[in-house]
């Protein structure tokens, strides 16, 4: 199985992590055949029924990224947000992820609180040099060499230029960061390929193409992006299925019409390896004199 390192800094292919927020939708990656997740934020406060602006304590995070840990079995890439306060916040969180099942942390080059990148004008950035201290620290959290730390630049978004992302990439890439996250809110990929462009693959790129949907990955194999983030893909998906079946049910008065369109509980057991359950039983349950198990 590949590592997350694998997959972001050694493959020559781009890469694909799949957004999940929680076991099931872990679970549900994998099965489809993901090789890794990205634990978004947006999407586990979404599912917490918190807001994407730091709502979700850190800690809180780590719950999740623990249960999706256990229930995938494929390297889980961190959103860590902004890092939750300072160099100390962020060297304690990256340490914590790491024990909880995390094989990699992003952090963004905001402040705390964050707000999510799509929502409004207002997104002030970090300073360099004080961003630099928190990926250091993170660094020097986590010893392990298998650890991949992504530095997050929301220059662009923020409405800054290539030479401010660039002048960014170069100073994190100097702080220790493994990759480098470059993010855009436009709807077609023009600032991020002239990033790539710019940048010549000094660290892996990595994208979010949420707004910019409709490139073919033809073009970011082209420009050697070395990994694609769907970030919000299986939150989106569920609320949409969701809301499909909540109407139905109440017009149609019944779950007759809707048993198709839902998943089997044969899945939902499958995918929660209850056989595993049965085998343990067998194996660690005395027998009854029936031959039952107590
Ligand atoms: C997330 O998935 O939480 C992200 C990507 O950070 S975005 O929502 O585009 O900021
Ligand atoms: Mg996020």
């Amino acid at each position: 199985m590949p590592t997350l390192r694998d997959l972001i800094c050694i493959h020559d292919e781009p890469s694909f992590l799949m957004e999940a927020h929680d076991a099931l939708s872990a679970a549900i990656a994998q099965r489809a055949g993901f090789k890794a997740l990205w634990a978004s934020s947006l999407s586990i406060s979404s599912s917490l029924g918190y807001r994407d602006a730091n709502e979700a304590s850190w800690s809180e995070v780590a719950d999740v990224v623990e249960r999706m840990a256990r229930a995938a079995n494929i390297p889980i890439l961190v959103d860590a947000d902004s890092g939750f306060g300072n160099f100390n916040n962020a060297r304690l969180l990256a340490a914590h992820l790491h024990r909880r099942g995390a094989s990699g942390v992003c952090i963004e080059d905001k402040l705390f609180p964050k707000m999510n990148s799509f929502i409004g004008d207002h997104h002030p950035l970090a300073d360099i040099e004080e961003f630099c201290g928190r990926l250091k620290a993170m660094k020097d959290a986590v010893p392990d060499p298998r650890f991949v730390l992504v530095a997050r630049i929301e220059a662009l978004i923020a409405g800054y230029s290539q030479d401010e992302a660039l002048a960014r990439a170069h100073a994190y890439a100097g702080a220790g960061a493994d990759a480098i996250l470059i993010h855009s809110r436009k709807s077609d990929p023009m600032e991020i390929l002239a990033f790539a462009r710019s940048w010549q693959n000094h660290l892996p790129v990595v994208i979010v193409p949420t707004k910019y949907y409709r490139t073919p990955v033809a073009e970011y194999r082209a420009a050697h992006i070395s990994a694609v983030i769907w970030a919000n893909h299986n939150m989106r998906a569920a609320i949409a299925a969701m809301r499909n079946v909540c109407n139905r049910i109440i017009r149609e008065e019944g779950i007759a019409g809707i048993e198709p369109d839902v998943a089997p509980l044969e899945e939902l057991f499958e995918l929660m390896a209850y056989d595993e359950l049965a085998a343990a039983e067998t194996h660690y349950l005395p027998k009854t004199g029936d031959g039952a198990r107590r």
